[in-house]
């Protein structure tokens, strides 16, 4: 009911080998793909399946932080956040109006969320506990995340390249105020010092994971970087996020809680320890620590709000009816 007149959305291709061939030519030309374009069926199922479960994980991401927003210890650590939490809500109606550009409705998107049927990032479905985890969800999180988003502004295809230049530059406020009320913490008392290391020592491996499984494991890497829509692969990403932050936790005099993380000086990079993949497949499963409160308080916030669904198809059929009748006159 709210797509956006779903151009594209017939997206019937006759695929021989001189369509799929002309196709690769175009991505192999950094030309961007645009929804009225024909495109391969495969092509447009890797988006429509990766834009939605970005687009779930901003949205299912508001709930971790959002349970801080009353409890931010000063007015302008509340109005950061708020505002914070508030582009997370944004950056999923891009990314719905991202894959509504490929044929498929906001609805059913968001139907599939609440089935059970569509994934969201795995690294939502662990707890919020102390206020130190809100500036380590900024900074490892959201830092992770910009890792991964700045390469998606050259995704091939355009709507989805488009959006995500705003919302790197949104995301990149995001890290920043994370890693200030990590600076605040880690330079205040002994025991503000402590709660900045134990929400390290518990965000660390799952901020990890949000990248993805080994590229060995990585079921679509290959044919997404292909396409271009991907241009690095998951273990790249972690690498540059690892040497990235390394020196941040430094900073703050904070300790990596991975005993094998070392400086290699032959790769000039950082080397770590195994992520444990029996709990990233746990989660990703449904199985994490929050995976159930997750989906219990957005379909909570779905029939909650049915009302304002409904207010708006009245208005917009009475919107339509006065339109029909001025017509009429
Ligand atoms: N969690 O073949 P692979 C944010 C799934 S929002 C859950 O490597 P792909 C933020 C994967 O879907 C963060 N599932 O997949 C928001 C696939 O399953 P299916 C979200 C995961 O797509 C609010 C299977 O494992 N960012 O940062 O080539 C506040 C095999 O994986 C995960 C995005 O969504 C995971 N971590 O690569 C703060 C960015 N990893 O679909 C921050 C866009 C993998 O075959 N997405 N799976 O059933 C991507 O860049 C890619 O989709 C991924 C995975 C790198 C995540």
């Amino acid at each position: 009911m709210y797509s956006q007149g779903l151009i594209g959305a017939d997206g019937a291709t006759h695929e021989d080998a001189a369509f799929l061939e002309a196709f690769q030519a175009r991505i192999d030309a950094e030309l961007k793909i645009e929804p009225n374009d024909p495109m391969p069926a495969g092509y447009r199922k890797t988006l429509v399946r990766q834009i939605a479960q970005h687009a779930h994980s901003e949205i299912v991401g508001m709930l971790p932080e959002g349970n801080w927003i009353t409890r931010a210890p000063t007015l302008r650590r509340k109005a950061a956040l708020l505002a914070k939490v508030q582009d997370e809500g944004g950056h999923g109606l891009y990314l719905y109006s991202a894959a509504e550009t490929l044929g498929v409705s906001r609805e059913e998107l968001v139907d599939q969320l609440l089935s059970g049927k569509a994934k969201y990032s795995s690294i939502f479905n662990y707890p919020a506990i102390t206020w130190a985890d809100i500036g380590t969800i900024g900074w490892l999180v959201d830092g992770a995340a910009i890792m991964n988003q700045i390469p998606l502004c050259r995704c091939s295809f355009g709507p989805y390249a488009r959006a995500m230049i705003r919302v790197c530059k949104e995301e990149s406020f995001h890290q920043r105020q994370g890693y200030e009320i990590m600076l605040t913490l880690s330079r205040g008392s002994e025991e503000q010092k402590a709660m900045a290391q134990d929400a390290l020592n518990r965000w660390w491996w799952p901020s990890l994971m949000m990248f993805g499984p080994h590229d060995a494991d990585s079921t679509h890497s290959d044919q997404s970087m292909a396409w271009k829509i991907k241009r690095f692969t998951n273990d790249e990403l972690r690498q540059k996020f690892i040497d990235a932050t390394v020196p941040q936790a430094e900073f703050l005099g904070l300790t990596m809680p991975d005993p094998d993380m070392k400086w290699n000086e032959e790769k000039g990079g950082y080397d770590h320890g195994e992520i444990d993949w029996d709990e990233f497949w746990r989660v990703v499963k449904g199985d994490g620590i929050c995976n159930r409160d997750r989906m219990k308080a957005r379909r909570k916030a779905h029939d909650d709000n049915a009302w304002v669904r409904e207010a708006a198809l009245a208005y917009a059929d009475k919107a339509a009816a006065r339109e029909t009748a001025v017509a009429a006159e």
